[in-house]
């Protein structure tokens, strides 16, 4: 019989990712933290110190969205590919724009407001050490471990505005958009409220962004539903979704996401160790140190984009026209 763990924690979106997917497909499997306990485990199995790592009998698997490629081959129930392919490009789009942009003002959230870096520190520490070991002396070894991280991912005081106003605006959009609908895409999950929904989880269990999403019950309904999801039907025809979903695609990729991703790929080539652009409708810019990973994840949605037919590409272009400057390199 097959064994399959997930080292995760609660405090991971894409460790969550994962599960939510293993619970949608009714896959068994064992859920452990990344903790003391089951350290030497994870370091017997994992190439890098990330998770989500799977363990399925001997092999292991890390990086959240070909995990979720591989399970999707191996475990074709309940799939979360859309049977429109153009739709389905536009899913798997919203999931590394949530991936590489959407995790910011998480990790911003997070790690800078008082209340939330205690709350989570505590958290990840209590899910860390021994039963019976105070957590709270690791809690702020944890909280200042992860603060030095801000900087690299964009989190300072300067891309503040751009950020915070990202997340509620695209929570009203999401919110309008779910009051109709079970996912995304319609009946259907898809990897774009995985990746999403992920990232909305995270924010709602930190105390500050949590009370600002208090309004938006639609989209927590969303949030939990792509934790624990069942499928409600088929995906809906493009045109029943646009006149909310377009809104919603405009905000991700068109304003955040591709525009972002373009000038980190240029800086990148040009050796660059930091960009600058212009995201969202705040009139600040954004700056931040280029990174690398989201370099090659982009290379890989444009190659998807390279894969579509003409047809299929003409089916976006025609509602979306921006999409065809910025899925050029
Ligand atoms: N692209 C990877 C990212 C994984 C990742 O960044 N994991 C974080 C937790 S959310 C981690 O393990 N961080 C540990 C560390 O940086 O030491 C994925 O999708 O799985």
């Amino acid at each position: 019989m097959t064994t399959m763990q997930l080292f995760g924690m609660e405090v991971s979106p894409y460790a969550v990712k994962v599960r939510a997917l293993l619970r949608h497909k009714g896959i068994a499997h064992q859920w452990l933290p990344r903790s003391r306990r089951y350290e030497s485990a994870f370091r017997a199995k994992a190439k890098l110190p990330l998770i989500p790592l799977l363990v399925i009998d001997e092999e292991a698997f890390q990086d959240s969205t070909p995990i979720l490629d591989m399970l999707e081959q191996r475990y074709p129930t309940n799939s979360i590919h859309l049977a429109d392919a153009s739709m389905n490009w536009l899913s798997r789009a919203l999931e590394e724009a949530a991936d590489e942009w959407a995790v910011k003002p998480m990790f911003h959230y997070r790690w800078q407001y008082e209340a939330d870096r205690i709350n989570a520190g505590m958290r990840i520490a209590r899910a860390s050490v021994e039963p019976g070991t105070d957590p709270a002396p690791f809690a702020g070894m944890i909280s200042a471990h992860l603060m030095t991280r801000l900087p690299t991912l964009g989190c300072t005081d300067h891309n503040k505005a751009v950020l915070e106003s990202y997340v509620m605006r695209g929570a009203a959009l999401i919110d309008e958009h779910m009051k109709n609908r079970a996912y995304l895409f319609g009946g259907q999950l898809s990897y774009a409220d995985l990746g999403l929904g992920c990232m909305y989880y995270q924010l709602m269990s930190d105390p500050t962004p949590r009370a600002l999403l208090q309004p938006y019950v639609a989209l927590q309904d969303w949030v939990m539903r792509c934790m624990n999801p069942t499928d409600q039907g088929d995906a809906e025809p493009m045109t029943n979704l646009l006149p909310t979903l377009a809104p919603i695609l405009a905000h991700e990729l068109q304003h955040h996401y591709l525009p972002w991703a373009q000038e980190n790929t240029k800086a990148f080539a040009n050796e660059h160790s930091d960009f600058t652009c212009s995201l969202g409708s705040t009139s600040v810019t954004y700056t931040q140190p280029t990174q690398k990973y989201s370099v090659k994840s982009f290379a890989q949605l444009q190659a998807t984009w390279q894969a579509l037919t003409p047809a299929q590409q003409q089916t976006l272009l025609a509602t979306l026209p921006w999409l065809n400057d910025l899925t050029k390199s």
